[in-house]
Parts: C-alpha cells; structure tokens; sequence
C-alpha cells in the first residue's frame, strides 16, 4: 500500500456544534498526519466551485447552500491507504446507515448533514487539495 494524501472537511455542523477537536482528534488517533489545515466561510461561489461535479443533482442547492452556511476547516491528511482508511473512518454517507463508532455515525444528523467530506480517490483528492491549498502551504512532514 501506498503513502497518499486525501482532502478532509469537516462541515459546519459538526464545527457548530464544537466537535473540531474530537474529530481531528480521532483522525490522528487513526494515524493521519495532517499536512495543512484552515477554517474558512466559504462563499456560495466558492462551495458551487468545489462541488461542480455535483451540479444538476437534486441536492446540489441544499448542498451548497449548507456548505457555505458557516465556517469549516479543511485538511490535507496523510497516511498509507489513506483515501480508503479515512472513507472506513468516517462512514457511510447517510449517518443512519453508518457503521458504528464512524464519525458520522458520532456526529453526523443525516444524508444532508453529516459532519465530514472525505475525497473518494487518489485522483479526485489531488484536485481536492489543489482547490483549497497552494503547493507551500501543504508542509512535508517535520
Ligand atoms: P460522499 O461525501 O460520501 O462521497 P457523495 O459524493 O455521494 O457522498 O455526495 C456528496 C455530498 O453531497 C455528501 N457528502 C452529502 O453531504 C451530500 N448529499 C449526498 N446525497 C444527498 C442528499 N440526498 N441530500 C442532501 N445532500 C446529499
């Protein structure tokens, strides 16, 4: 397996709520290593920007106007397998259908609210991290 990087958000539900800090937590408890991290209030703009693969889908209003409703922080993350580990660690998209102890399954409400984005493969998390990170802010590791 190899070492890859995948883009973690983690929405603004779960930043509402004041659980930052569990869920980066438990992230490196999982062994991610986090390569570059901020909190921004996205513009609609900027969400439509980052979901445009979505656009036509029923959800993709709700998705952004959720998206840009308030602060989120976003990750590079690190780790061997990391695209899959992170999507194990999470759960599934819909909280109520999440395994147990996931982190949606923790912090999640439901399909419209559920706490974290993961990037779904090596290729779509390079564009991910390239969308919200300049080359120098994603720092190797100390
Ligand atoms: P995932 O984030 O698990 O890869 P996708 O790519 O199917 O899931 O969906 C992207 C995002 O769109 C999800 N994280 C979720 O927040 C939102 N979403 C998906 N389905 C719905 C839905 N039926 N209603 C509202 N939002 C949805």
């Amino acid at each position: 397996m190899a070492i890859e990087r995948t883009l973690s958000i983690i929405k603004p539900d779960a930043v509402e709520k004041n659980h930052t800090g569990a869920i980066i937590s438990r992230l490196e408890s999982e062994g991610f290593i986090v390569r570059a991290m901020k909190r921004v209030h996205l513009t609609r703009a900027e969400a439509e920007g980052f979901y445009a693969e979505h656009k036509g889908r029923g959800f993709f209003d709700e998705l952004v106007t959720f998206m840009s409703r308030g602060p989120i922080v976003i990750m590079a993350l690190e780790r061997e397998d990391a695209v899959a580990k992170y999507r194990e660690v999470i759960g599934a998209t819909d909280p109520q259908k999440a395994a147990e102890n996931t982190i949606r399954k923790l912090y999640g409400a439901h399909v419209g609210e559920n706490a974290v984005h993961g990037s779904d493969k090596v290729e779509t998390a390079v564009r991910e991290i390239g969308y919200f990170f300049a080359g120098y802010e994603v720092s190797p590791r100390a």
